[in-house]
């Protein structure tokens, strides 16, 4: 049993006794004000340490890797929130379910099943990856994930000739999450990569960041990362994998197919219809960079798409 949420932690039990108490004091306020002041307890982010062994690139980049507090601060969840710093003020609030179980299905699986996220994290090493990551709105950070090749729980369910796409949904729950109405996509949000996308060797399943379960914010239990994709290929929280035939249907194309396509491949030379793609912010820097075709992994993956024009396939 490697995931554990800690139970009820209290701010004073995961601020360091000095900060807390320093804090109190510059707040100038009472104990109990500062109590009243602090996230509650429900709020937590409970992850527990989870060891990965470094890998050597293409899988790092020897980039410095931005901190923790920003990975797990500045986030795109839209279950939990539109402004950035929304899901590190409610996902933690979220009582991530265990078992976590993850269904995998579909014509294109000759052994579809439901497996468990203790099965999955054993079917390969875990890895720590230091990857870029290029939000389509023209941030970029660099985050140690901990995880393996998606492809290992592929080949699970046995893929056979009908399984062209990979399709994933991530869990939706009403009570704990906003509405559609709120957030303004549709929910579960859904996300979908080509077969041959799925199975590249970068294209991570991912448990874990900074040397520990991933943040609910980031996507806990169990995310995708795909780093030579915009940000929001990354689909969090998935809880089912279907191995289709056809292309599937993806959250933001559906809410807006022109300025959002199914490949969504980071292109420099391709502008998104209302800002440009040529340099991005990476996030605690004061000069902005160029962004890099395919996100930088251009060797790996370029190969893919060599016969396809990505400017009509964006
Ligand atoms: N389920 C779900 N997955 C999602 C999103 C979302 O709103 N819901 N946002 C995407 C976007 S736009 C980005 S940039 C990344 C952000 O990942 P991070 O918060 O771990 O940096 O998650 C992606 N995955
Ligand atoms: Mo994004």
């Amino acid at each position: 049993m490697i995931i554990r949420k800690q139970p009820d932690l209290r701010y004073s039990d995961v601020t360091p006794q000095d900060v807390y108490l320093n804090r109190r004091r510059f707040l100038g306020v009472s104990a109990a004000a500062a109590a009243a002041l602090a996230v509650p307890r429900s709020a937590q982010a409970a992850t527990t340490k989870l060891n990965a062994a470094k890998t050597q690139p293409p899988f790092s980049v020897s980039e410095k890797e931005t901190p923790f507090s920003t990975i797990s601060g500045y986030n795109n969840f839209y279950e939990f929130g539109t402004g950035k710093e929304d899901p590190a003020q409610l996902a933690p609030k979220w009582r991530v379910p265990d078992p976590w179980q993850v269904r995998i299905e579909g014509p294109g699986a000759d052994k579809p099943q439901t497996m468990d996220l203790n099965a999955i994290m054993k079917l390969a090493p875990l890895e720590e990856r230091i990857y870029r990551h290029r939000c389509v709105e023209a941030w970029s950070i660099v985050v140690p994930w901990i995880g393996f090749s998606l492809s290992a729980l592929l080949k699970v369910a046995a893929p056979n000739s009908k399984a062209k796409y990979v399709a994933f949904t991530s869990y939706y729950d009403g009570k704990a999450m906003l509405s559609q109405g709120e957030a303004g996509i549709r929910f579960p949000y859904v996300e979908g990569l080509r077969l041959d996308e799925a199975m590249n060797s970068l294209t991570m399943l991912c448990m874990g960041l900074y040397g520990q379960t991933l943040p609910n914010q980031n996507g806990a239990p169990l995310r995708i990362v795909v780093p030579w994709k915009y940000g929001f290929k990354s689909i969090k929280s998935i809880n089912k994998i279907s191995l289709v035939e056809n292309q599937p249907p993806t959250t933001w194309n559906i809410a807006n197919s022109r300025e959002y396509g199914f490949y969504s491949n980071v292109n420099p030379e391709v502008d998104h219809p209302r800002w440009s793609q040529a340099t991005e912010n990476r996030l605690g820097e004061l000069s902005r960079r160029k962004t890099l075709k395919f996100n930088g992994y251009g060797d790996q993956v370029a190969g893919m798409y060599a016969f396809m024009d990505l400017r009509k396939n964006y």
